[in-house]
This record gives structure tokens, C-alpha cells and sequence, in this order.
């Protein structure tokens, strides 16, 4: 039987924010965009007290601040999140080199062939990401990924849930299908309409209903997953595929000159990701999105992977030549570059 541990950091850009400036603590904070309500922007995250509100992440800024007038509304800062997220799972690394990083705020690590106990585990990660971070965060530990993340949404803040196959029919199955990972808001849709609305009900499926309706791979994998299956081991190590940067304009631009240079100073972030972490990319993509959302892409390939600034920057040009500019404009730009390859001078 395997030990798999998920861990997710409670309301984390909020609590890095509070630890930077306690100040913040016992008020309602909202992180996302600029930090201006009345600007565009979404709700990259909100703490405790202006979740009681309603506001949640990926509401925009302005549902927000109607909900709360009062709350706090602070800019994003992916550095300092970034710091705290290396600070975190470093403390996971001191107790198993086996640790998935599954984002920001999450990792999973396989503590199968550790001898301590789960709660003397818990305990020293708890106080290693506290001396370290000062932050808190909420842990799951279940014989697989599936179960474990799902355990540790199940007490937050601060908690601890163990899951064993014993609590899927008493746990896992009264659960609406939408806290099972993989089912996103069409699926749970689709399942509504077929009056599937917990977990239990879609473990009651036979398998041929589901593949009828959801492809061969997704029906096993609902199938399976409903019963709390999940045999997939830990990732520990990634290849990015691409780095891409994209941003939304304050108001609608129109002109050349702005777009041209917002395009350089993406260009400029992506390179700077790329040659940090040791990469060339070959192909350049330009995403478009008019102020009717109409959203387009042009890609443009080199013939040989390129590192240098300037060569992607003229790419990211030409491609911005494909676009239709004219009498049109401009909601949102993003530089993506693909086809990547290892930087030989790096490595
Ligand atoms: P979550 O773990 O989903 O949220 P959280 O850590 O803020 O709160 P919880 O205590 O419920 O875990 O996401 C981690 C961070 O990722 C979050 O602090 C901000 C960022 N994020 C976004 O920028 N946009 C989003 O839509 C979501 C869901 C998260
Ligand atoms: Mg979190």
C-alpha cells in the first residue's frame, strides 16, 4: 500500500501578503491584477475573511469590490510567490527527494518507504514551512494522488486528512462529482444532464455508459476515479514545454507603437525565463485577442532553435506582421516559445 502525501498552502498569495505587511491580518484581502478595483483585472485570490463575502478566485475585480468595499485590494507579485512556493518545498525535499511539484502552492510527495509515522511527518513539515515561510498550509494523505488531494481540501485551513480505502464509500462518494480531479465544468455538465450529481452516483455507471459518452480513455478514467483508482506515480521531474507571458490592456489599444513594444517587453520576460532556466525554442507564437474577443495566433518557425533576445524578438515581429491591425483594436498580446530544446552552452 502506498503513502502519498498532497499539500496545499491556505489562501497563499493572501498569506504571503499578511506575512509581508501583518497589518492585513483579521481584514478581508484581496490579491489580483493591478490592486485596482476600478481597473480590469480578476481575483487571483482572497483570504478567509473575503471569501464570507462571496469573492472568489477568477471573479473579476469590480464583482469583487462590490461584494466588499471595504476589503483590501493588493497587486500581484509573482516574485514573492515564487520565493515562498522555492521556501516550501524545500522543507518537502528534507523529508523525500520523491516530491511532485504540482504547482505554485501544491507538491505531492510518496512517503511510502519513510519509517516515521503520518502525524510525525505532518509535524515536521508543519514547522519547517512555518520557521521558513511563517506561512501554514493544508495536508492529505491517502494510498494515492487522487485521494490525497482531494483529502487535503477536505479541512482547511491548517488541517490534516488521512483517507484509506476504507472511507471511499463513506467519504469519497456522497462528494459532488466536481471535487474529483479531471472532471472541469463541461464534463460536470454533461453528467448533470444524465442526473449523475456525486461521486457514488458516477461509480454506479457501468463502464460502457461512460465510454459511450465520454471517449474510451475519459470514461475509464471516470470510472476508475469514481472508486478512488488512481495507480499514476509521482512526476519528480518536468520538461517545460513552452514559456509564454501574455497581459491585458488597461483600455483597448489601437496603436502600432504600443503594441510593438508591449510585444518587446513580453518578449523580453519570456527570454529571460528561457536563458534562467537553461533552454532555446524554435517557434514563436503571437496570440492576438481583439476587443471583441476574437482571438487569433500566428506561429513562426526558425530553422534552428534560437537563445539570443534579439532573434525572438524579430520573430515575435514577423509574426506580428500576419496580424490584422487595421481599423481594429487590441484587447489582450501574449509571446509563447515552443519547440524547445536544452541550451548546450548550459548545460
Ligand atoms: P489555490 O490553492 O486554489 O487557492 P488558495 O491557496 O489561495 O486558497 P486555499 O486555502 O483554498 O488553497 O490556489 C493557489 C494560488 O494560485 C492562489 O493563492 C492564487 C493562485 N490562483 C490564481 O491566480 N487564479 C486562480 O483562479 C486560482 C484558483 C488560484
Ligand atoms: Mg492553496
Amino acid at each position: 500500500m502506498r503513502r502519498i502525501l498532497h499539500i496545499d498552502m491556505d489562501a497563499f498569495f493572501a498569506a504571503v501578503e499578511e506575512r509581508r505587511d501583518p497589518g492585513l491580518k483579521g481584514k478581508p484581502v484581496v490579491i489580483g491584477g493591478m490592486g485596482d478595483p476600478s481597473r480590469r483585472g480578476v481575483v487571483s485570490t482572497a483570504n478567509y475573511e473575503a471569501r464570507k463575502y462571496g469573492i472568489h478566485s477568477a471573479m473579476p475585480l469590480r464583482t469583487a469590490y462590490k461584494l466588499c468595499p471595504k476589503a483590501l485590494f493588493l497587486p500581484v507579485d509573482y516574485e514573492a510567490y515564487e520565493a515562498a512556493s522555492r521556501l516550501f518545498k524545500s522543507v518537502l525535499l528534507d523529508i523525500t527527494s520523491i516530491m511532485e511539484n504540482a504547482g505554485i502552492d501544491e507538491a505531492y510527495l510518496d512517503i511510502s518507504d519513510e519509517p516515521d509515522s503520518n502525524e510525525a511527518i505532518v509535524a515536521k513539515i508543519r514547522a519547517g514551512i512555518l520557521e521558513k515561510t511563517g506561512l501554514t498550509c493544508s495536508i492529505g494523505i491517502a494510498p494515492n494522488k487522487l485521494l490525497a488531494k482531494i483529502a487535503s481540501d477536505m479541512q482547511k485551513p491548517n488541517g490534516l486528512t488521512v483517507l484509506t480505502g476504507d472511507d471511499i464509500k463513506g467519504k469519497l462518494w456522497p462528494m459532488p462529482i466536481r471535487k474529483l480531479y479531471g472532471i472541469g465544468p463541461k464534463t460536470e455538465e454533461h453528467l448533470k444532464a444524465m442526473h449523475i450529481e456525486t461521486i457514488g452516483q458516477l461509480a454506479a455507471l457501468p463502464v460502457e455508459v461512460l465510454v459511450r459518452n465520454f471517449g474510451f480513455s475519459y470514461g475509464h478514467y471516470l470510472h476508475e476515479a469514481a472508486r478512488g483508482i488512481d495507480e499514476n506515480p509521482l512526476i519528480t521531474h518536468w520538461e517545460p514545454k513552452s514559456f509564454s507571458r501574455e497581459t491585458t490592456f488597461q483600455a483597448d489599444v489601437g496603436d502600432w507603437q504600443t503594441i510593438a513594444r508591449t510585444i518587446a517587453e513580453l518578449t523580453r520576460d519570456v527570454v529571460s525565463e528561457l536563458t534562467q532556466r537553461g533552454y532555446c525554442g524554435r517557434t514563436v507564437s503571437l496570440k492576438i485577442r481583439y476587443e471583441n474577443f476574437r482571438t487569433v495566433t500566428r506561429a513562426c518557425s526558425a530553422p534552428e532553435a534560437l537563445c539570443k533576445a534579439d532573434e525572438i524578438r524579430r520573430m515575435a515581429f514577423s509574426c506580428l506582421k500576419r496580424v490584422e491591425l487595421t481599423g481594429r483594436k487590441i484587447r489582450l498580446v501574449g509571446v509563447r516559445l515552443g519547440n524547445l530544446e536544452k541550451n548546450p552552452k548550459a548545460l
